[in-house]
C-alpha cells in the first residue's frame, strides 16, 4: 500500500491566557500557534502545532513551514526519515536550530500523526510501547509574579486537579522572595507532593548553588535551568554542588544539542522540547541516546503530543502538563492519581477542535 502527502495547510490562532503570567525572562499574555495540517490521499490527516509566546515574529514560522512543505508533498509519510534527512540537508546554510528546527519539528510530528492513523494505531505502540500512562506535574500555575494568595489557589486546584507534582518558578534576584514563596507552597501541599522548581536560567552559578542549598529543607525533586542554558559547565558546577537533581535541556536543539549536555554532565533529567528538538523522530533518539548516558527524560510542554514518547520511552520519568493549548483539541488529556493516561486513539490521539479554533484565529 502506498500513501501521498497531498497538501499542507496551516493556521495562525491566539490563545489568550486568563492572566498576565511571568518567570524569570518571559513576560507573557498570549500564545500565538501555528496549526499544520497535512492532508493524504487516504481520507486522513496528521496534525501539529508550533508556537511563539505572545505571537511574536509568528509570521517567520509561517514561512519556513510553507517552504519546508515542498519537500513532503507528493512524498509517502511512512519515509519519514528520508523527508527528515533531505530537510536536514537542505537547511544547513539557514542553520540546525532555530525557526528552521522548529518547522521541521512540526512537520515531522504531523507525519508521525498521520502514520499512526494510516496504521490506525496509537503512536507509543507503533513506536513499541513501555506504559500507559506516566508520572506528571502541574506547571500551569505558580508563576514567579505571584503571590501568597495566588500560590496557595494554584497549589490548591493542582491537587484537587488529580496532580501529586507541581513546579513553581523561581530565579528572582531576590533570593529571599524565591525561599518564601517555596516555603509558603510546601507548608500548602504537605509533605507527600512532589516539588520542582525552575529558574528559567537567571542566576549564577553560585547564585544557583546558594538557592539550592536554603530549599533543600522543602525538598525540592529538582532545580531547572540554573543558569545561562549555553553554561554547560556551569550547569554542570551547579549539579556536582547540590544533592538534588539538576534538570535542564528545552532550550537545546536536536540530538546534537542534546549530545553536548550529556557529555558534559549538565543535568540529571534531560528535558527535550518537541518543538526545538526536530519533532518525534528526534525526540526518539534523544531518548535513546540520554538512556545511554543513563539520564532520564521528562517532556518540556507540548504534552499533548509528547505522550507518544512518555509511552514508547522506557527513560521518560515524567511528562510536564501544561494547559495551554487544551482548547485546540476535540480530546481531554486525563490525570489521575499524579499520573496521565497515554490514549489508545490512532495517532497522537489529540485532533484539532476546528468549531473552536474558529473563534482564535488572528
Ligand atoms: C517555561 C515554559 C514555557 C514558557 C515559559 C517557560 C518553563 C517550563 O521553562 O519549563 O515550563
Ligand atoms: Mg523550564
Amino acid at each position: 500500500m502506498s500513501a501521498n502527502i497531498t497538501a499542507i495547510k496551516r493556521q495562525k490562532v491566539t490563545i489568550p491566557f486568563s492572566r498576565p503570567i511571568k518567570t524569570a525572562i518571559h513576560d507573557m499574555r498570549s500564545v500565538g500557534c501555528l496549526l499544520i495540517t497535512v492532508e493524504s490521499d487516504q481520507g486522513v490527516v496528521g496534525e501539529s502545532y508550533l508556537f511563539t509566546l505572545n505571537g511574536v515574529r509568528l509570521n517567520a514560522f509561517d514561512e519556513m513551514v510553507k517552504g519546508l512543505s515542498t519537500f513532503f508533498i507528493g512524498e509517502d509519510p511512512r519515509y519519514i526519515e528520508r523527508i527528515w534527512q533531505r530537510v536536514w540537508t537542505e537547511v544547513n546554510p539557514t542553520g540546525h536550530k532555530g525557526v528552521t528546527i522548529a518547522a521541521l519539528s512540526a512537520l515531522d510530528t504531523a507525519c508521525w500523526d498521520l502514520n499512526g492513523k494510516l496504521a490506525s494505531l496509537p503512536l507509543h505502540q507503533l513506536f513499541g510501547a513501555c506504559r500507559d500512562d506516566i508520572d506528571t506535574y502541574a506547571s500551569g500555575g505558580l508563576w514567579l509574579i505571584d503571590e501568597e494568595k495566588q500560590l496557595q489557589q494554584d497549589a490548591k486546584d493542582f491537587i484537587a486537579q488529580g496532580f501529586r507534582a507541581m513546579k513553581i518558578r523561581v530565579g528572582s534576584q531576590d533570593m529571599q522572595r524565591d525561599i518564601k514563596r517555596v516555603a509558603m507552597v510546601r507548608e500548602t501541599v504537605g509533605d507527600d507532593i512532589t516539588l520542582l522548581a525552575d529558574c528559567n536560567q537567571a542566576l549564577s552559578v553560585k547564585q544557583a548553588i546558594r538557592l539550592g542549598k536554603a530549599l533543600a529543607p522543602y525538598e525540592i525533586a529538582w532545580l531547572e535551568e540554573p543558569v545561562d542554558a549555553d553554561d554547560l559547565e556551569g550547569h554542570a558546577e551547579v549539579r556536582r554542588s547540590l544533592d538534588m537533581d539538576i534538570a535542564s535541556g528545552e532550550t537545546e536543539y536536536t540530538r546534537f544539542g542534546m549530545q553536548a549536555m550529556l557529555q558534559k554532565r549538565a543535568c540529571d533529567v534531560l528535558m527535550p522540547d518537541l518543538q526545538r528538538i526536530g519533532g518525534l523522530s528526534e525526540m526518539r533518539k534523544t531518548a535513546a541516546l540520554a538512556s545511554a548516558y543513563h539520564v532520564p527524560i521528562s517532556t518540556h510542554i507540548f504534552t499533548e503530543h509528547s505522550l507518544a514518547i512518555a509511552g514508547s520511552a522506557p527513560n521518560c520519568r515524567s511528562v510536564e502538563h501544561m494547559p495551554w493549548f487544551e482548547s485546540l483539541f476535540n480530546e481531554e488529556m486525563i490525570v489521575r492519581e499524579g499520573k496521565l493516561t497515554i490514549p489508545h486513539r490512532p495517532g497522537c490521539g489529540f485532533t484539532f477542535n476546528h468549531r473552536a479554533i474558529a473563534k482564535m484565529k488572528v
